[in-house]
């Protein structure tokens, strides 16, 4: 059913604004009549606009912004990040759901919804996931590494969609070490990577990637610090390219981290770092540190100078300027 469901879209994608008449989507799809009619109308309630004319056959005319498979793929140049998809309307949080399934999951299973009502970030923050507005995802991967290596995956998501917003958005976006990602200023998009592992072995983990795109309000609280790549722009972004060059860039990052070692993605975290050359807070497990962020070392720890003269390297952290 769903592979008829989609070679019918993929017809009618092929054809968009001419009609195909009813008896080719037959003869090419090998159903009823009623089979065919049964799908346009399954289409139509997700949003897809097909006319439909007795003689004539069918016509796509428009499809809706929504981030299904059928949608995404056409952007997607992956092998194995997103080839398992999952596609939620409303859920709790994706990062949630991936952790529930993730011990049966694929290696690059994704999990993308239009809205979630518990969005989380990190130490029990919530996240704003509004409807339809951003790209709120989780991605599933089993990486052969040390645990203590998973942090560096938040690195490599964070230049992943840096470069997918240069890509698409054309504007430059740098990365608050070690987890935000920031356009004048404010937040536009936040990555949670979360991890069950045994004591050297890595069972999976799930990077939570929530872009706020064409959203247009935030509530007051987030007022100063939130922002969308539509605010900051001024133009309506195509959700579904971003997502593709998102997924992309970070199965080359993640190949490219897993086969050279962070050495070869250090160079771009530093480049894109907002935090390095500046003064600096930052709230560690330990407590607070203030001092002057030099670096980023080669296993991905922030370096510091701290006010009382000494140097450190720390592994994760809230970091204020
Ligand atoms: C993060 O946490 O930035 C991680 C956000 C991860 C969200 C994704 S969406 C898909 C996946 N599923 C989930 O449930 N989560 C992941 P943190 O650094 O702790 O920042 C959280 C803080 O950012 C909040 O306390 C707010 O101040 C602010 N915030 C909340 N929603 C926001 C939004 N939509 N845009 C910008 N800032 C936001």
């Amino acid at each position: 059913e769903k592979m008829l469901r989609s070679k019918l879209l993929k017809l009618l994608k092929e054809n968009k604004g001419e009609y195909v008449s009813g008896q080719k989507l037959c003869e090419q799809l090998n159903v009823s009549r009623t089979a065919v009619w049964k799908h346009i109308n399954g289409l139509k309630n997700e949003g897809y606009q097909i006319k439909a004319h007795h003689k004539m056959g069918y016509m796509l005319s428009s499809e809706p912004d929504v981030l299904i498979y059928e949608e995404v793929s056409p952007y997607l140049s992956t092998n194995f990040i997103g080839k398992y998809y999952i596609h939620k309307s409303i859920i709790d949080s994706t990062n949630n759901f991936a952790k529930e399934i993730a011990s049966n999951a694929p290696d690059g299973t994704i999990i993308i919804a239009e809205e979630q009502t518990s969005g989380r970030g990190r130490l029990g923050r919530s996240w704003l996931s509004q409807k339809g507005c951003g790209i709120w995802m989780s991605v599933i991967l089993k990486p052969d590494l040390q645990p203590q290596q998973a942090i560096n995956l938040t690195q490599v998501a964070a230049i992943s969609v840096v470069k997918a917003i240069e890509e698409i958005v054309n504007v430059e976006c740098k990365i608050k070490w070690p987890n935000d990602i920031i356009l004048n200023n404010k937040k536009v998009c936040g990555i949670l990577t979360e991890m069950s592992s045994e004591i050297d072995k890595i069972n999976y983990v799930v990077i939570g990637i929530g872009v706020n795109v064409n959203c247009d309000n935030f509530p007051e609280e987030l007022k100063g610090k939130a922002t969308s790549l539509y605010l900051e722009t001024h133009s309506k972004i195509d959700r579904k390219k971003l997502t593709g060059s998102i997924l992309n860039n970070l199965e080359l990052y993640y190949n490219a981290y897993l086969q050279k070692g962070f050495d070869y993605i250090r160079p771009i975290c530093i480049e894109k770092s907002i935090t390095i050359g500046r003064q600096i807070k930052v709230i560690t497990n330990e407590g607070e540190i203030q001092g002057y962020a030099v670096t980023i070392d080669n296993t991905g720890s922030l370096v510091v100078d701290t006010k009382e003269a000494k140097r450190i390297s720390i592994m994760s952290g809230d970091v204020s300027v």
